[in-house]
């Protein structure tokens, strides 16, 4: 496998398969192959997302109780792949390679190395990790926090810790004296937390694998479903397979969204008959989600008027809009005295478009609403799913079977922490059980999120790191401005299964945790454990491992977090941390003891088949928001960015997205297969009208630069331009290469999401290649 992104020698040809089909069974073959896990992974495969199996480590889609033969998709299958791979970062690889060295790895490097088998503990002299006990490690890590002071620590999760080991790290978090409990979800669907309980009174999704089953439209906005939750092409398979609209909303025309060949289905494998996805596909600029909103709900009322005036039944659903919200007269009055112009300018898509797309929600009795990263991820992101729920709440379609709103969540388990406690906002935490159940007096201020830490850092006030998984180093804003700080952070503390740039740009005293995946059998003193993860849809689900693992001297992260809770708290008896380990059922006791009303029996009920369901309020109509009742959102303006000119000129607006081959910072290829890039990560793909404009010829090779007034400067070189399928103005490009370019400071008002998904930015040519 080619591991040196040289963007020079890539190609690029246009893939125009569908998502699916041959080539997705031709990708999981070579990915077992290349772990060397043909035989076992093929086994274990048949296990995954089945209700006595595990549960996928890759994305969070819903598992249904009466699973596929194949409960899996290529990318899923990958994930596992690349976790019970046969490669093995030993404690020889750290003694042949110094730290500084590991600096010039790529992502792809770095974590092909394979899954780390020994604790190991940084030491200047040589600049090497070396091999360390657990218990030294443990004593020596407990010794330094516990002079500490608490609000200087942080405690980072990634999204992936069973519910069990995150209720764990909470509480040992808040009995220590913070709230300093970051997630990846404030990079990622922070945005949704903070919109929808103003909306609707929820924090997640109302929709429910059911749902599917008796929708008549789908809306479907920013998110690269054939990629990042390829499962899902099954429910919406079926979904247009009784021919129900569905209009995706997306700047680029994405495979999976455009078409289908079910891998499963041996008649569409043979013929091969392609299910189209998409009814309407309105491929939007980057950041027009809320004109786009707004002229769809601005035909709606041009729709209703025509419908009141002809006496013919109403479009709006005015007894819901009247016994169950606030504030529509307010937006109505906005969407009225918005201007076609303006709509069009902000969404970059014709009048036409969006009416048509209106007038096909406004004659489905039921409407689902999803949406991803296209959404979350921009200045104005809150605003945006406010607008999302608007448009649904017009017609009544929250609340009742076949509609509703699902934000596509991203690590396998990032709801399900959020569920649990790990959050920095003690508002969300029941302080008062925490309090009765454990006889402590949980810490009340605010905690930092992740762009907080980071500018914490910066200014030198974070004395310790602890990362619960994840590469939250390479995953933030700006890590050319934040790494040199980073490194004056006393002590970090890795836990993780693979090396990574967190491993590698580490504090002064640094130690690397190996731990046990989800897939691997976790043996306690009461036997093997299971452990259970939340999904999108707010299932819970049970988890059993079923391989080895990696290596002899790994533990399991819930045995990690009691060991420096241990060590950093004063003796409770009302915590029996080794109790917990022994048997994490006792932990499931626990949570079901704060949590009552979500996790009742929670035991027993975890292994139900399409896991249990947490009450919602909003989908039955009650509202818990201050004025119990479902908010219309009065929007101030349809600008994604006000405070960034990007339509200035020769100024584009940069989104950074995943290809097919990487699950987050963990990058298995250089290939996006679907978009047609091959060989490379190091491109931007533009309009051919920009390049034009600009004087840009394919294959030039170009730095881009972000546009800001800080007087900073963020560059990023060697990038390969290529002409793509994509509005003029926009341009795409890879995350993590490129978050050097997103400032820290550009980020979503309220929920403080990294805007990811609009940097302005210039292109300068480097050098054309002959
Ligand atoms: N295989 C695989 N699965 C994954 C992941 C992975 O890396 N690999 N990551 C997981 C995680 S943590 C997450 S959060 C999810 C992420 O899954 P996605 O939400 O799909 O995330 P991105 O890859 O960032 O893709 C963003 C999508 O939004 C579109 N978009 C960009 N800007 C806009 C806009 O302004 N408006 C609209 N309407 N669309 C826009 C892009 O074209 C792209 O289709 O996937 C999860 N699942
Ligand atoms: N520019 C830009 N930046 C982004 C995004 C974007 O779209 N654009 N997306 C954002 C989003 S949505 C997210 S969620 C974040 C992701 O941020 P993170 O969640 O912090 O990063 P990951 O890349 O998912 O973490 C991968 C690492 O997790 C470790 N790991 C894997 N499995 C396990 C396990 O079972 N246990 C433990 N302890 N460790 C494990 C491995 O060592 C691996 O190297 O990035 C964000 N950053
Ligand atoms: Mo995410």
């Amino acid at each position: 496998m080619k591991t040196k992104d040289i963007p020079e020698e890539a190609t690029f040809h246009s893939y125009n398969n569908s998502a699916g089909g041959w080539g997705s069974v031709k990708a999981l073959a070579s990915s077992l192959m290349h772990e060397h896990v043909v035989g076992s992974g093929t086994r274990v495969l048949m296990k995954q997302n089945k209700p006595d199996g595990f549960a996928c480590v890759s994305c969070s889609w819903a598992k249904p109780s009466d699973p596929h033969l194949f409960e899996f998709c290529e990318n899923g299958a990958r994930a596992t792949a690349w976790e019970i791979t046969d490669r093995r970062a030993t404690p020889e690889l750290f003694a042949q390679h110094t730290v500084s060295d590991m600096l010039s790895w790529n992502d792809l490097e770095l974590e092909a190395t394979g899954r780390l088998t020994h604790p190991m503990r940084y030491d200047a002299g040589s600049d090497r990790y070396v091999p360390v006990s657990w218990q030294e490690a443990f004593d020596d890590i407990g010794a330094r926090l516990r002079d500490m002071d608490p609000k200087r620590v942080v405690f980072y999760a990634s999204g992936r810790a069973s519910l069990e080991t995150s209720y764990m790290y909470q509480l040992m978090a808040r009995m220590f004296g913070t709230n300093n409990l970051p997630d990846s979800s404030n990079m990622c669907h922070e945005s949704t937390s903070v919109a929808l309980p103003k909306s609707i009174g929820v924090p997640v999704g109302t929709v429910g694998l059911e749902d599917f089953e008796k929708t008549d439209c789908i809306l479907f906005f920013g998110h690269n479903t054939g990629t990042n939750a390829p499962r899902m092409l099954h429910p919406l398979e079926e979904v247009r397979k009784r021919g129900v609209p569905v209009i995706t909303f997306n700047p680029l025309r994405e495979r999976g969204l455009v078409s289908f060949v079910n891998p499963q289905s041996a008649l569409e494998m043979l013929t091969p008959a392609r299910t189209a996805i998409s009814s309407q596909y309105v491929q939007i600029k980057i950041g027009g989600d809320t004109a786009a909103v707004i002229g769809m709900a601005k035909h709606l009322l041009a729709l209703d008027d025509a419908a009141q005036a002809a006496r013919r039944p109403r479009i709006l659903d005015v007894d819901f809009i009247k016994q169950h919200t606030a504030g529509f007269p307010q937006f109505e009055a906005v969407v009225r005295s918005t201007g076609w112009d303006d709509i069009e300018l902000h969404s970059g898509v014709t009048r036409a478009e969006l009416e048509a797309a209106a007038a096909t929600y406004a004659g489905a009795n039921a409407a689902m609403l999803m949406y991803g990263m296209g959404v979350t991820q921009h200045r104005e992101a809150v605003r945006t799913i406010g607008m999302l729920a608007n448009l649904l709440l017009m017609r009544g379609n929250i609340g009742k079977p076949g509609a509703g709103i699902c934000p596509i969540r991203g690590h396998s388990n990032v709801q399900g922490q959020r569920t649990v406690g790990i959050t920095e906002k003690p508002e969300l935490v029941p302080n008062d059980r925490l309090r009765e159940l454990y006889h402590f007096e949980p810490p009340m201020d605010k905690g930092l999120n992740t762009v907080e830490v980071c500018e914490q850092v910066q200014q030198g006030n974070i004395s310790a790191f602890f990362m619960l998984g994840g590469n939250f180093v390479r995953a933030i804003p700006d890590h050319d401005q934040v790494e040199p700080a980073w490194r004056e952070i006393p002590l970090t503390v890795q836990v993780v299964t693979k090396l990574n740039r967190s491993v590698i740009v580490h504090g002064k005293c640094s130690y690397l945790l190996p731990c046990l995946g989800r897939i691997e059998i976790d043996r306690q003193a009461s036997g093997a454990q299971a452990v259970s993860i939340e999904d999108s849809t707010g299932c819970m689900h049970g988890s059993r491992g079923m391989v080895d693992p990696a290596s002899e001297h790994l533990l399991s992260e819930a045995a990690i977090v009691a060991e420096v809770a241990k060590r950093i708290l004063p003796p409770n008896p009302q915590v029996d941390w080794d109790a917990w380990v022994a048997d994490y059922g006792r932990v499931r006791d626990a949570i079901e003891a704060t949590w009552p009303d979500i996790f009742r029996d929670f035991n027993r009920r975890m292994w139900k088949p399409g896991g249990f369901s947490r009450p919602l309020a909003a989908r039955e109509r009650k509202w818990k928001t201050p004025n119990q009742l479902a908010n219309f959102i009065v929007p101030a303006g349809l600008d994604p960015d006000p405070d960034m000119p990007a339509d200035a000129p020769g100024v584009l607006r940069l989104m950074t997205v995943r290809g097919d081959s990487q699950f987050n910072t963990t990058v298995y290829g250089l290939d996006d297969r679907f978009r047609g890039v091959f060989g490379t990560r190091r491109v931007l793909l533009m309009n051919r009208a920009d390049m034009d404009t600009l004087g840009l010829v394919p294959g030039t090779m170009a730095a881009a630069e972000t546009v800001s007034d800080d007087g900073v400067q963020r560059r990023v070189a060697r990038l390969r331009l290529e002409p793509f399928d994509i509005p003029v103005g926009c341009v795409m490009g890879y995350f993590p290469e490129l978050n050097p370019l997103v400032p820290l400071f550009h980020h979503a008002k309220e929920s403080k999401v990294p805007a990811a998904k609009s940097i302005p930015v210039r292109i300068v040519a480097e050098a054309v290649v002959v």
